[in-house]
């Protein structure tokens, strides 16, 4: 039986199945998490940045309203970058949208600080995509994410978050991170599909003891991955769908998977978990290939604006 939770390196116990909400529209996204909660997920994925916080907490309510209770259901969000030397003010804010007194893993969204005091001659959101005033994205904040660790380790005698960690942290930064940390990263959510396997990052979250929270599982919205030929075959084969596989690979690989819907049939679909043996997992190390003959991306989501910040180039 595929496990249904994970222990993390604080001794709580994450789910191993999260719900997305990422792009998750306003006017939407509150049903989707109360639907999401009373299908039975017990950990919602929320972030500053998703600028739909206000409406998560809506969904949160309407499922606490109901008598799913706080203590099981596990919340995360992140600090977004715009608050990377401000992670108190940041957390406060999305505890404030999210109506709630503490959440269960607070993550420094990308390891990268955007002006908080940029603006928008547009209109637009300043608080999460600032520009200059002549409206070019040159936001680059001076930022040490060293510092920002600080901070947030900071927080968690606070009781505002029970743990902390990261997103989007490479090898690289990982291993500088932990040279400083007093608290090791309970978690580093990354982008992770048979597509984009990222075993140098996810080998050395495990040496270290950092669970690995897995993004864009289905290839986010419009990606190749469903229609991939290993995948469907593989889902062919155990009679499952292509989504079931994708979710299925990384609960295989000890990892937590996220997944984002706003449509029911889908949100309680992506519930299903299967076992994977070794050789299914085989089948799905092919889809790198495969999709790379075919000229398709092997990733979907990027570093905002397109920002390179010290990533290496390649990440497998
Ligand atoms: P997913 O891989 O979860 O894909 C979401 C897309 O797949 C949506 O278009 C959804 O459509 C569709 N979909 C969902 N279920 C199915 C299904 N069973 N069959 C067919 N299509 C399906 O992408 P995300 O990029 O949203 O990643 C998941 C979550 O991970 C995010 O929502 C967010 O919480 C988190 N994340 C974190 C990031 C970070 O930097 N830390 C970056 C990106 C994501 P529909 O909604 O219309 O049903
Ligand atoms: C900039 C995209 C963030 C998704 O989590």
């Amino acid at each position: 039986m595929a496990p249904t939770s994970f222990k993390l390196n604080t001794g709580a116990e994450i789910p191993a199945v999260g719900f997305g909400t990422w792009q998750a529209p306003p006017g939407q996204v509150a049903k989707a998490v109360e639907i999401a909660l009373k299908s039975g997920y017990k950990l919602i994925d929320a972030a500053y940045c998703y600028a739909n916080e206000d409406e998560v907490g809506q969904g949160l309510k309407a499922a606490f309203d109901s008598g799913i209770k706080r203590e099981d259901i596990f919340v995360v969000t992140k600090l977004w970058n715009t608050y990377s030397t401000r992670a108190e003010v940041g957390l406060s804010k999305s505890l404030k949208s999210l109506g709630l007194d503490y959440v269960d893993l607070f993550l420094v969204h990308w390891a990268v600080g955007m002006n908080p005091n940029g603006t928008r001659p547009d209109g637009g959101d300043a608080d999460r995509f600032p520009l200059l005033p002549n409206g070019e994205r040159d936001i680059l904040w001076d930022h040490d994410h060293v510092q920002t660790w600080k901070d947030m380790e900071a927080l968690v005698k606070t009781g505002k978050t029970k743990a902390i960690g990261v997103c989007n942290y490479s090898k690289v930064y990982i291993e500088n991170l932990l040279k400083h940390a007093s608290i090791v990263p309970a978690v580093n959510q990354i982008e992770n599909s048979p597509a984009l396997p990222q075993q140098e990052v996810v080998d050395v979250c495990k040496a270290n003891d950092i669970h690995i929270m897995a993004y864009s599982p289905l290839g986010s919205t419009g990606g190749p991955l469903m229609k991939s030929k290993p995948v469907i075959e593989l889902a062919e084969k155990k009679g499952v769908s292509a989504g079931t596989i994708l979710l299925s690979y990384h609960v295989a690989r000890g990892s937590t998977v996220l997944a984002k819907s706003v449509t029911e049939s889908r949100i309680k679909e992506n519930l299903k978990i299967v076992d994977l043996t070794a050789d299914d997992l085989k089948v799905l190390s092919t889809v790198p290939e495969v999709l790379t003959k075919e000229g398709a991306p092997l990733r979907y989501v990027y570093p905002p604006f397109g920002i390179n910040f010290g990533f290496p180039d390649k990440q497998e």
